[in-house]
């Protein structure tokens, strides 16, 4: 009897834990008393790139926008740099915080800069994007900034991945299209293409990873260096398989004049021989380069592929080497379950069904002679949804 009460009483100290685990993990756990977690910290914005030094004689900061948004309960504040470059952040919760800091250069400031009054020129902060603020320090916060011409170079204008309508199952018609954003000639030799893994089955997302892209798949274009030249305001194509789909599907594209093709050659794949290769550097399944019809993320990176880091069964790719990002999700509006990490893409677009052959293209801003689209690194609101893909080019 003793015994017995002794296993029922060990049974319900278990229980207990479970329960009390359970409900941690739950979040059911009364709100933790935020106030004493309250927490004040100066930021100091210091340009990098030296266009300050040569405006003001000075490499702080002054009359940037700061933006920091905290990574738990997602509230956001904005911020103006004062005449030293600082911002005084107060009465905040101890937390990560996703920041943004941005200072567009007028015309006049790069008139004195450079001798030409260049627009679209800003200063942001490129590799320091997630902080943690906490009331153990109190030393001032650098954040360095560099200077960026426009907003990426090289962005991903449109990503078609649902398949098209009225030919059941077919999916081989998907593709990323990549712009020059810029008015110099670039070179795509090298870059990479990566698809951002996560797994719903086996509950794995890396949304949260405060340095690294988690990819299970890696393409990089062909080329040494100045192979592969892609012009100002030139869409490149890159298509899973560069046929004329309308043969097979006649509701779908013609992709047999993309610019490149991803082949993969350990499986029955299509290889036209007219159009170049993308180059796989890893992926292990699957009988072609394949992105999700309805929830996903790419990235472009300009990253040395022999200095990929192994992990688990994937491979990280640094932010800081990220020059573009995009994330769709079927329901665009539930950002919650975003897995591209928000200092890379802020938001989502998307909202799109399987086989229903719509496709998500960026945003045009201006088109004096040269296109110029939008690219806040928020995709839910740089995109919109076509209904009609258009490869290689803008819709009409
Ligand atoms: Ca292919
Ligand atoms: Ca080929
Ligand atoms: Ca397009």
């Amino acid at each position: 009897m003793k015994k017995r009460i002794l296993v029922i009483s060990m049974m319900l100290g278990i229980l207990a834990f479970v329960i009390n685990g359970c409900s941690t993990i739950l979040g059911v756990d009364p709100k933790p008393e935020v106030t004493e977690r309250e927490v004040s910290f100066n930021i100091i914005l210091k340009d990098k790139s030296g266009l300050m030094n040569s405006i003001y004689g000075s490499d702080v900061v002054k009359n940037a926008t700061v933006t920091i948004k905290s990574n738990l309960l997602g509230n956001e504040y904005t911020y103006q740099s004062d005449s030293n470059g600082i911002i005084s952040v107060s009465g905040v919760i101890s937390d990560l915080y996703l920041i943004t800091a941005n200072r567009i250069m007028t015309p006049d400031e790069m008139v004195i800069a450079s001798g030409t009054s260049a627009s679209n020129v800003k200063l942001t902060n490129k590799s320091k994007r997630i902080i943690e603020f906490n009331a153990g320090s109190n030393e001032p916060i650098i954040i360095d900034m560099e200077m960026i011409v426009g907003t990426s170079p090289l962005i991903i204008s449109e990503i078609y991945a649902s398949g098209p309508p009225g030919s059941g199952l077919y999916y081989h018609d998907k593709y990323v299209e990549i712009f020059n954003q810029t008015d110099s000639v670039l070179y795509l030799d090298s870059l990479v293409i990566a698809v951002v893994y996560y797994s719903g089955y086996l509950g794995l997302n890396y949304v949260d990873d405060p340095e690294y892209i988690h990819s299970k798949s890696i393409w990089i274009f062909p080329g040494n260096g100045t192979d592969y030249p892609i012009q100002p305001g030139q869409f490149i194509l890159c298509a899973q398989d560069a046929i004329d789909h309308r043969i097979n599907a006649p509701n779908s594209v013609d992709l047999s004049q993309a610019d490149f093709e991803f082949y993969k050659d350990d499986a029955p794949d299509v290889d036209n021989p007219a159009i170049p290769n993308m180059i796989r550097i890893f992926q292990d399944s699957g009988n072609d380069w394949l992105i999700a019809g309805e929830r996903g993320g790419l990235v472009l990176a300009k990253f040395q592929v022999d200095s990929l880091i192994p992990y688990d069964d994937q491979f990280l790719i640094p932010y800081t080497a990220v020059l573009d990002g995009v994330e769709y999700l079927d329901d665009p509006t539930r950002l919650d379950k975003k897995i591209l990490n928000q200092g890379i893409d802020a938001g989502a677009t998307g909202g799109i069904q399987f086989y229903t052959g719509k496709s998500m293209e960026r945003l045009l801003i201006s088109d004096n002679g040269r296109k110029i689209l939008k690219d806040e690194n928020n995709s839910s609101v740089d995109f919109k949804v076509l209904n009609t893909p258009s490869p290689g080019r803008y819709h009409q």
